[in-house]
């Protein structure tokens, strides 16, 4: 699927028994630039077999694209919406303006300014349209946000945070057992 969004492809999840479900989840980005930053949320999505969607659509290019993407999301069964973006990142804003969904920012670093741009363009939303920010090119934790928000009323995800947690503080603790033998 991630081979199919770099050639501009719209795509839903690529096993086949996640393309019997519906995505819940929609990850979408400004632009194919974005695509390593936000591919790594992907791979926490296909982790914790979470049925998602990837697409491009951006505020600023695509304006009529975004906007019924956004306003068409909830209806098809999205719960969350992931948007990647960087410079005048205004995705992630103009979308939560559309949508009731819970919407999770991730400012992608661009090639000057560090993705304080992106970050600040973000997360600086007027009180009423929250944007839930996440940290430059952190689209790890976003995909972690968003399963989290899925946790809270399919308890399947619960679970499986609880051993995504369980085996990551086992990582640290068993470099830490090596460090000390
Ligand atoms: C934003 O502009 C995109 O999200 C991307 O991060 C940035 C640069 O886009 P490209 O010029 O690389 O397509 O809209």
């Amino acid at each position: 699927r991630l081979a199919q969004i770099q050639t501009g492809e719209s795509s839903s999840s690529s096993s086949s028994d996640e393309q019997k479900e519906k995505p819940l989840v929609g990850i979408i980005m400004g632009s194919d630039s974005d695509l390593p930053v936000m591919a790594t949320g992907a791979r926490i999505l296909q982790q914790f077999d979470v049925p998602f969607e990837v697409t491009i659509t951006s505020a600023h290019r695509t304006p009529f694209r975004m906007t019924k993407y956004a306003t068409e999301a909830a209806a098809r069964g999205i719960k969350t919406i992931i948007a990647g973006a960087g410079g005048a990142a205004h995705l992630p804003g103009m979308v939560a303006a559309m949508t009731t969904l819970p919407v999770i920012g991730v400012p992608v670093r661009g090639s000057t300014l560090d993705g304080v741009d992106s970050l600040y363009s973000i997360v600086q939303m007027p009180r009423g349209i929250p944007v839930a920010t996440v940290a430059i090119n952190n689209a790890t934790n976003a995909a972690l946000l968003a399963v989290r928000n899925l946790a809270a009323f399919m308890p399947k995800y619960q679970l499986k945070l609880e051993e995504y947690y369980a085996s990551i503080e086992k990582e640290v603790l068993d470099k830490a057992d090596r460090l000390e033998t």
